[in-house]
């Protein structure tokens, strides 16, 4: 079964407030949010491993996984050489000892990515928030203000999703059930709803502004050219801002995220990721993709629909669900 109760070495923090959830919780739902991933590695990796050596033939049908797993050319080639390598250096000839090496070759990729979030150099800290459509911003937002209260920190949300009336209502929703203000407007500016809900947090103090804005595709280049606009409206209000421009990628899209990634980043500067759906999908794999070809943060991971499934990054514990270790 799986090790949930295993201590973790990870650098996450603790949770401070006791009516936040314990870490072994959120471990178990990323266990179970994972097991798609894991389903489509797990046999598959044993009975590579099984020869029980490091060969020509292990060597290709790893590769083969590892490609249709959403790991890219790029960390699929890393990962291969560093597995040889291994088996130079420490004679694998367990089907044990080779997986514990491609799990701490992954796990030395994906540590780099792991930089939690410190919302506390600035008041308010801004917080912009991009992606495509149903990517899963505005439920994240949901959801980190949950856990940003969780660290005793207030929240103000604003509505910048100006395009749809049911988009706004979201976002209410959500800060009904959070008990936060939400900052919206008739007005179909998102610059100006965001721009009023700084104002208003530096009015009142708020810790945390997280600021919605609609979905949109790299190639739909107006509406790059607005986003790009928001975030130089934000920077009037607040010069040092957006102190972070998240964006969300839903894990399904797999290789598809490290074009969003760029288009994004060159309009936004993107600073962080925000993982989504990582429960739906075999693409966990994408993940070592985005390390080896756009690194940037990834600072949240979700794996459901609710309220408390999304929390930070933590590469130990990832590879371990990766490989229920
Ligand atoms: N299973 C699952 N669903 C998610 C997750 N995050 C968001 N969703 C769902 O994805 C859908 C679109 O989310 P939404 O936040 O409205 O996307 P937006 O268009 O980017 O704002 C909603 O049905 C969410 O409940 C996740 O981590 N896991
Ligand atoms: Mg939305």
């Amino acid at each position: 079964m799986f090790s949930f109760l295993k201590k973790s070495t990870s650098a996450a923090q603790p949770d401070a407030t006791p009516e936040t959830p314990a870490p072994a919780s959120w471990r178990e739902r990323l266990f179970k949010g994972l097991a798609r991933t894991r389903a489509q590695w797990g046999g598959k990796l044993k009975s590579i491993f099984s020869r029980g050596k490091v060969d020509d033939e292990l060597l290709e049908e790893l590769e083969t996984l590892l490609l249709t797993s959403d790991v890219g050319i790029e960390a699929t080639t890393h990962l291969l050489d560093e597995l040889k390598k291994a088996a130079k250096r420490d004679k694998l000839e367990t089907p044990e000892a080779i997986q514990q090496a491609l799990s701490d070759a992954l796990y030395a990729i994906l540590a780099p990515l792991e930089q939690a979030l410190d919302v506390s150099t600035h008041k308010p800290y801004v917080i912009m928030i991009a992606g495509v459509n149903g990517a899963g911003k505005t439920t994240s937002i949901g959801k980190l203000a949950k856990y940003f209260q969780s660290q005793g920190k207030s929240v103000l949300l604003a509505a910048g999703d100006t395009f749809r009336a049911a988009a706004r209502e979201q976002l209410q929703t959500w800060g009904e059930r959070n008990n936060v203000t939400v900052i919206a407007q008739e007005s179909g500016d998102p610059a100006a709803v965001i721009f009023d809900a700084i104002s208003a947090a530096k009015a009142r103090g708020i810790d945390v502004v997280l600021a919605d804005t609609a979905g949109r595709l790299p190639t739909q280049l107006h509406l790059m050219d607005e986003i790009a606009k928001v975030r130089r409206v934000i920077q009037k209000v607040e010069p040092e801002g957006p102190h972070e421009t998240l964006l969300v990628l839903d894990a399904n899209i797999g290789q598809n995220a490290l074009q969003q990634v760029k288009a994004f980043d060159k309009a936004i500067n993107v600073t962080g990721l925000v993982l989504t759906k990582l429960d739906g999908t075999a693409k966990g794999g994408v993940v070592a993709a985005i390390a080896r070809q756009c690194p940037k943060p990834i600072r949240f991971i979700g794996v459901g629909e609710q309220i408390d499934d999304l929390r930070p990054f933590s590469a130990r514990d990832f590879v371990d669900a990766l490989f229920d270790q």
